[in-house]
């Protein structure tokens, strides 16, 4: 079991990233480290998101620093500063339909900013300083799959969208510094999260906020690609469990069991929805709008999580109906965050590229 004292999050402010430093705060009694949480707070990154915690936590437990993982003097500094022991490498740009309109960030930030960490930590541990270095990545690395079977760790890469290429590019880097310097890292791939603080772009909180705005519902396509879908917070424990047991220069897969054709989801989303904001669900079905598909829309994704489970004993905790359940309260509930994190770049960007795509 490894002791963590300093953990380097980066992408801290983004969706999966503040749930993971709040579950560690929050809930990990037995977690007495420094968490040093670095984001470039690009449109994805909240602070919103962790206003308690550093009430709660700053200066101590919980450091705040601003700034770009592509940065080397900057990156350098903190892993001096700090005396990092673990890298938690969250940061990315995430989303990608964004990929497809504008590649050039996700190059950038997942490529040119993971090789700049890599860097950082290298030259750290080769210091003497003990670091472990765990990259979050996709399932979307290993492309699309036909009607049957599921990714594993040994499935050959085959990343379609600049935003998987981009981060199947990352996970070679990281794989690479293991195996070429013998850096200790390790390495997961895990499906579609869904939970509170997730960006209204991605499908769960946007069908969310535009069912009870009565705003349309777009459906990529005929809406029966299929997602696996997972809770944030399993995904998180998932990673939890790595970074104290898991094999260095090892990859894991991480996943729900838990397959759903879009329009099936949607479904169930305005059944639940309606339900809790008191809304006619036959009504909110006929805001459902099917539009013009995403290039090259990858068909399925099905993840074997086999590996994580037998080796680590990591399983996943929240079914999906309850984890929709609270996904749903939580969006309903937390409207200033929501107002907040739509007020700015997002709108403007769902104006110029969205326009004209029904
Ligand atoms: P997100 O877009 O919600 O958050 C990304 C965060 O990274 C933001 O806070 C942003 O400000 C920060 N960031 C972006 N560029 C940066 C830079 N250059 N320097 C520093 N910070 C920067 O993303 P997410 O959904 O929380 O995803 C987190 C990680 O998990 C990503 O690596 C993503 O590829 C991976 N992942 C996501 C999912 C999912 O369903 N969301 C599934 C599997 C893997
Ligand atoms: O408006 C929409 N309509 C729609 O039909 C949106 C936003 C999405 N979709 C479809 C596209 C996908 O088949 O829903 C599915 C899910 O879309 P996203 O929420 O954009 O997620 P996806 O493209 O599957 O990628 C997500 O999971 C893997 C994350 O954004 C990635 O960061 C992660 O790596």
């Amino acid at each position: 079991m490894r002791n963590l004292k300093n953990i380097l999050v980066t992408g801290g402010a983004g969706f999966i990233g503040c749930n993971f430093i709040h579950q560690l705060l929050e809930g990990e009694p037995e977690f007495t480290g420094r968490i040093i949480n670095l984001d470039a707070l690009t449109y994805a990154g909240n602070s919103a998101s962790l206003t308690d915690l550093a009430g709660q936590f700053g200066g101590t437990r919980y450091c705040f620093e601003h700034g770009d993982i592509c940065d080397r003097g900057f990156v350098d500094a903190l892993f001096n500063k700090y005396g990092v022991d673990t890298v938690v490498h969250f940061a990315a740009e995430s989303h990608v339909d964004r990929s497809i309109y504008g590649p050039e960030t996700f190059i950038k930030t997942n490529v040119m900013g993971t090789f700049t960490l890599l860097e950082a930590a290298r030259n750290a541990w080769k210091q003497g300083d003990g670091v472990v270095f765990h990259h979050i990545s996709t399932d979307e690395v290993y492309g699309s799959l036909g009607e049957t079977g599921a990714f594993s760790e040994t499935t050959p890469y085959d990343p379609r969208s600049p935003y998987s290429a981009s981060k199947a590019s990352s996970d070679h880097l990281v794989m690479a510094y293991h195996h070429t310097y013998g850096l200790p890292i390790t390495l997961s791939n895990c499906s579609n999260n869904y939970g509170p603080y997730q960006f209204p772009e991605k499908l769960i909180p946007l069908m969310i906020l535009n069912i009870v705005e009565g705003k349309p519902l777009p459906v990529y396509g005929d809406g029966k690609n299929i997602r696996d879908w997972v809770y944030v917070e399993d995904h998180n424990r998932a990673v939890w469990t790595i970074l104290h047991t898991g094999i260095t220069g090892e990859k894991y897969n991480i996943g729900g069991e838990n397959e759903w054709e879009n329009i099936r989801l949607l479904h169930t989303l305005i059944d639940l929805v309606s339900k809790k904001a008191g809304l006619d669900p036959e009504k909110v079905r006929g805001t459902i709008t099917f539009v013009k598909d995403r290039p090259g829309h990858d068909r399925r994704y099905a993840i074997d999580c086999s590996k994580i489970k037998r080796e680590l004993g990591w399983t996943r905790k929240v079914g999906f109906e309850e984890g929709l359940a609270k996904t749903v309260d939580w969006y309903l509930t937390n409207t200033s965050w929501v107002d907040g994190i739509r007020s700015g770049e997002y709108q403007h960007w769902v104006e110029k590229n969205y326009g004209e795509r029904d």
